[in-house]
Formats: C-alpha cells, sequence, structure tokens
C-alpha cells in the first residue's frame, strides 16, 4: 500500500508539530487525499499485522444501528473501550475499577452495560437515524433506482447531537458515486485521522462497506478516496511509523463475502479474508 507510505512521509515533511485535546501532541497535515484501488486487492495494511476481525464486526455494528459496546465487548472488539471508561471514570458510581474490570462488568450486566456502555448518537445512530432519516437504507434504494445520482451522501455529522456524543465522529461524511459501466466509487470526508492507529482501520473498514453496498446493489467495487482533514501522527506514535518505513509492503490479499443474504443480514462469518501477508504487529498507545 503505496499510498499510506506516501500519506505517512507527507505529513512527516510538511506536517506541523501541534499540541491537541488530547495533550499527547501530533505532526498535523491539514488536506490530504489518497485513492485506492480495490480491483488491484483489499487495501489492509502489509507493513504491520493489521487486527481485521475487529474492523469486520465495528462495520456490522454500524450498519445495525448499534451505539453500544457490548456486541464488541462481547466479540473481543476493544477499541472501543477506552472512551466508555473514560465516561464512567467521571462519575459518581466510578470505585476504582480496571479497564478490564469494567469491560467484565459490560459483559455480565446488563444494566449496567446499557447504562455505561453506550457512546451516545454515534455513527450507527445517525446512519440509520438522523433526526427520523434512515440514510443508511435510502443510499441503497437509491444506488438500485437512481444510480447516478449526485445525491448518495450519508452524514454522521449532526451538529444538533455532537455533543451528546463520546466522541464526535472522525469518518464524518461520505458520498457515493456510479460510472456508466456498473463501478462503485466512495469517497470519504474523515475530519481526523490517527494515522498510525485509526487510518488502517479506517480505510479497510470503508474498502469492506464498498464490497458490501457492492454487492447488494450489482455492483462492482473500484475507487476507495480517502480525504482526511487533520491528518496526524501522534508523537508517541513515531518510532512504530519509523519501524514501518522500513519495512517493504507485501502483495494486497483479497476480500470474500459468501453470502447472498441482503447486506441488513450479513453477519461476520459471511465475511473472508483471502491471502493476507503481513510484517509483524506492532503495538502503540491509543490517546483518549
Ligand atoms: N481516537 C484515537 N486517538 N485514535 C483512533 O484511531 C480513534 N479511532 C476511533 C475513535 N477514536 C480514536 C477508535 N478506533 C485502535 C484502533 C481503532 C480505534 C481505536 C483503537 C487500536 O488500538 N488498534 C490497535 C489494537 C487493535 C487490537 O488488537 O484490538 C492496533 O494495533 O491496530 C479511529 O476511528
Amino acid at each position: 500500500m503505496k499510498q499510506y507510505i506516501e500519506l505517512v512521509n507527507e505529513i512527516l515533511k510538511d506536517g506541523e508539530k501541534r499540541e491537541d485535546r488530547t495533550n499527547t501532541g501530533t505532526i498535523s497535515k491539514f488536506g490530504v487525499q489518497k485513492r485506492y484501488d480495490l480491483r488491484e486487492g483489499f487495501p489492509l495494511l502489509t507493513t504491520k499485522k493489521v487486527f481485521y476481525k475487529a474492523i469486520f464486526h465495528e462495520m456490522l455494528w454500524f450498519i445495525r444501528g448499534d451505539t453500544n459496546i457490548k456486541y464488541l465487548v462481547d466479540n473481543n472488539v476493544k477499541i472501543w473501550n477506552e472512551w466508555p471508561y473514560d465516561n464512567f471514570k467521571k462519575s459518581a458510581e466510578f470505585n476504582n475499577e480496571t479497564l478490564q474490570e469494567f469491560v467484565e462488568r459490560l459483559k455480565s450486566d446488563n444494566d449496567f452495560c446499557s447504562k455505561w456502555g453506550d457512546l451516545g448518537p454515534v455513527y450507527g445512530k445517525q446512519w440509520r437515524d438522523f433526526g427520523g432519516v434512515d440514510q443508511f437504507t435510502k443510499l441503497i434504494n437509491d444506488i438500485k433506482n437512481n444510480p447516478f445520482s449526485r445525491r448518495h451522501i450519508v452524514s454522521a455529522w449532526n451538529p444538533a447531537e455532537v455533543d451528546n456524543m463520546l466522541l464526535p465522529p472522525c469518518h464524518s461524511f461520505w458520498q457515493v458515486y456510479v460510472s456508466k459501466d456498473g463501478w462503485l466509487d466512495l469517497q470519504l470526508y474523515q475530519r481526523s485521522g490517527d494515522v498510525f492507529l485509526g487510518v488502517p482501520f479506517n480505510i479497510a473498514s470503508y474498502a469492506l462497506l464498498m464490497e458490501l453496498i457492492a454487492k447488494e446493489c450489482n455492483l462492482k467495487a473500484r475507487y476507495f478516496v480517502h480525504t482526511i482533514g487533520d491528518a496526524h501522527i501522534y508523537l508517541n506514535h513515531l518510532d512504530q511509523i519509523n519501524e514501518q518505513l522500513k519495512r517493504e509492503p507485501l502483495p494486497l490479499c483479497k476480500i470474500n463475502i459468501n453470502s447472498n443474504k441482503s447486506i441488513f443480514d450479513i453477519s461476520f462469518e459471511d465475511i473472508e479474508i483471502e491471502g493476507y501477508q503481513s510484517h509483524a504487529k506492532i503495538t502503540g498507545e491509543v490517546a483518549v
């Protein structure tokens, strides 16, 4: 994935060192765009091992309109745990539980999980119910009935509800384009991108979304255009980024969706990655 390496190099070259909300510090460049051709393979980063199962579960969770992390923790997906925990920590009910204890309680206590496992009206809520509009269902119907429309848009950014979300959407707005010969393209506007941890997830996540929509609408997925506003590398990820720059990118894997179920009924078991080769895993801390 040469585009990811280009993105990293662009930020290191042009970026400015800044303080940020999380007090970690970043190198940041504003306004970058990369294009991935899904016909060349599934864009799952090869210069470190990516835990793609988390990406698949998360996407199905968005599509279902879910915002409570119960489904994720039940499936051992940990990527959203920090935010509800941080919220709980600030509450009167907090009794010095560790993150692990908090997650165990979410798994075993449904009332506790309804109260403390919800992220607020984040992605799933806005995709399926933005002030009463099911944008996602409408999008699928519109692609089928009026493919060349210039209004195939889904917005997770709902100004009226942003303040009630534990984290305002990073990947905030996307548009689908159908070409005359049946290709499906998608452009994402991501307001903020954590290039080491989040961006590899975001790229694969939207590539999966494209494959799912293409299959549902009898099209073939082609370009994923990834536009990022504040594209940043956290200063405590610089060693991990530099390690990846030393590694040679490997051939891309393939993705198979082994089911003819509707996009609303596809399950995790229906999605299969074929031939994923990668360099070793690299860990890094997530800034909350
Ligand atoms: N906040 C920050 N600071 N970075 C982000 O990437 C991010 N997200 C989502 C919301 N807020 C964010 C959450 N997505 C990981 C990956 C994606 C996340 C959050 C965390 C992560 O820690 N990945 C590790 C471990 C994965 C695992 O094995 O469970 C990794 O090595 O990839 C961006 O949308």
